[in-house]
């Protein structure tokens, strides 16, 4: 079993349980995709669904032995709501693990980091004791992220524990979010909410670093329409 299959299976039981999940289209030859690296088989797994309150939850699962394993689960909510997206990028590589998990917020405002982040911080900062900062990371990326980002290189028994456990708690208290979530009806935040969702999906679709593993693995056409129409779709925008 790869390393990050009970992240899924956490986070696809905790969907189903909370709320009614509806199907996302999954582009035709994208939902499972074989390919070789090296000489080892990699497997690449396509997951999306949507609910009443989330546009799109969608995770890539990539498979391919002990020395590569991905899970990038990202959670796009519904453009009436101001909701964070939850984003979990857990990378396992030859030279060892990269894990990103936050609740990426739309808005930096005081009133908007207060109302999502405070709730959280308490844990975030228990976490941080065993998953320490990661180190380098792109400048331009840092206003796409929360004051509660984990960013860590952690070693394998980590994963699997911390990691797991902030994981859940991450995900738990996202969902609760979610649930209380109330419509903006302003028309003025609704615009600046499809910018920030504008500008967060053009980013990573732009910048996303699994493209150079995609391509190496399925070639440039295969991997520019996952990340343009599925991952980061922005044609959802328009
Ligand atoms: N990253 C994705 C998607 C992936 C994925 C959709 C399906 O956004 C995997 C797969 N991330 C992935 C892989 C690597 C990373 C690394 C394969 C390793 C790349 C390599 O070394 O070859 C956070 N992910 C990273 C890195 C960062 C992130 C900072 C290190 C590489 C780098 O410096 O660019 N996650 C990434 C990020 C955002 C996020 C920048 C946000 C805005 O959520």
């Amino acid at each position: 079993m790869s390393l990050y299959q009970p992240f899924l299976d956490f986070a696809l039981a905790e969907f189903k349980q909370h709320f009614t999940l509806e199907s996302y289209p999954i582009p035709e030859g994208y939902q499972q995709k074989q390919g070789l690296m090296r000489k080892d088989e990699v497997l690449t797994t396509s997951y999306a669904f949507k609910t009443n309150k989330l546009r799109q939850a969608r995770a890539a699962h990539v498979q391919g032995g002990a020395s590569l394993q991905v899970l990038n689960f990202v959670v796009f909510p519904d453009l009436k709501y101001d909701l964070p997206f939850f984003g979990a990028d857990l990378v396992t590589l030859p030279g060892g693990h990269l894990i990103a998990l936050d609740l990426q917020p739309l808005f930096h405002d005081d009133i908007y980091v207060n109302h999502y982040y405070q709730p959280l911080e308490s844990r975030f900062k228990q976490h941080q004791v065993d998953l320490p900062w990661g180190g380098d990371f792109p400048e331009e990326a840092k206003q796409f992220f929360s004051p509660c980002f984990l960013w860590t290189r952690p070693a394998t028994e980590l994963v699997e524990n911390q990691v797991f456990a902030a994981f859940k708690d991450y995900l738990t208290y996202y969902l609760d979010l979610v649930a209380q979530a109330e419509p903006i009806t302003d028309s003025k935040r609704l615009a600046e909410i499809r910018q920030a969702h504008q500008r967060y999906v053009a980013y990573r679709g732009e910048k996303d670093p699994a493209r150079g593993m995609f391509r190496r693995l399925y070639g440039e056409e295969w991997t520019e329409h996952y990340i343009h129409h599925f991952l980061f779709d922005s044609q959802a925008l328009n």
